[in-house]
């Protein structure tokens, strides 16, 4: 059905995938900009590595119909927020916040969405701050608004992440089993997060040392 959709749309979809493409860069660069200052102010880089992702159309079609929305252009735009992706693996904890309160400040971002499972994990053990923003992409004839998912994490929760993401598929276990699994990989994304607490302790403390 979506194949048959884009066959029938095949210009408008790519139009709107290269839209989202656009913004995707637009976004990497605010926050390469964002690193080179504080590379400035405070002689480090609170940003690790970025990563950018297009959700492909297999998941798109997915979505759509996991969600009960219409397969069409139209409702790729108005209902799904992360098409486009953009990953940010910071140094230190506090980097993510720091870097996030600076994105937002920024007068053409606007959030329309924000969810912290850093503060809150979900119950995997899964951490990291979500946002949902639309900054605007400038086209020959047009400005238009795009929405952006942007992932900010530390180098300790993305390990976790993309180790339990490899784990995930490996599942074929007996109830009890999984069970088993998932409390110790909750375990192991409590022991992650406790490293980030230390890391962070460590890193106040030198840069008081240092005044
Ligand atoms: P991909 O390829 O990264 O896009 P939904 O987006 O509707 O499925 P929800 O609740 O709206 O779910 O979004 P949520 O859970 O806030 O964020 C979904 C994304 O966060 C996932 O994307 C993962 O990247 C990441 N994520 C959330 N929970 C976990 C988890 O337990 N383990 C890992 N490793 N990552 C997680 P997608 O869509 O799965 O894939």
């Amino acid at each position: 059905e979506f194949s048959e959709m884009m066959r029938r749309n095949i210009a408008p979809f790519r139009r709107l995938m290269t839209y989202y493409e656009c913004a995707m860069m637009e976004m990497e660069t605010k926050f390469r900009v964002l690193d080179a200052e504080f590379g400035l102010q405070h002689d480090r880089n609170p940003i690790e590595s970025i990563k950018t992702r297009l959700k492909s159309t297999d998941s798109l079609a997915k979505k759509l119909t996991r969600k009960g929305f219409p397969i069409t252009v139209e409702s790729v735009e108005k209902n799904i927020f992360d098409v486009a992706g953009v990953r940010i693996v910071c140094t230190f904890p506090e980097d993510i916040f720091t870097l996030a309160d600076a994105l937002l400040a920024q007068d053409d971002v606007t959030l329309i969405e924000r969810r912290d499972y850093v503060a809150a994990p979900k119950e995997s053990g899964y951490r990291s701050l979500h946002l949902i923003v639309e900054i605007p992409i400038f086209l020959e004839h047009e400005k238009r608004l795009v929405k952006v998912e942007v992932q900010l994490r530390t180098i300790s929760m993305n390990f976790w992440a993309s180790l339990e993401h490899q784990l995930r598929y490996k599942k074929n276990l007996p109830e009890a089993e999984a069970a088993a699994v998932a409390t110790e990989l909750a375990d192991l994304a409590d022991a992650a997060a406790d490293l980030d607490a230390r890391m962070q302790a460590l890193r106040n403390f030198l840069d008081e040392e240092r005044d």
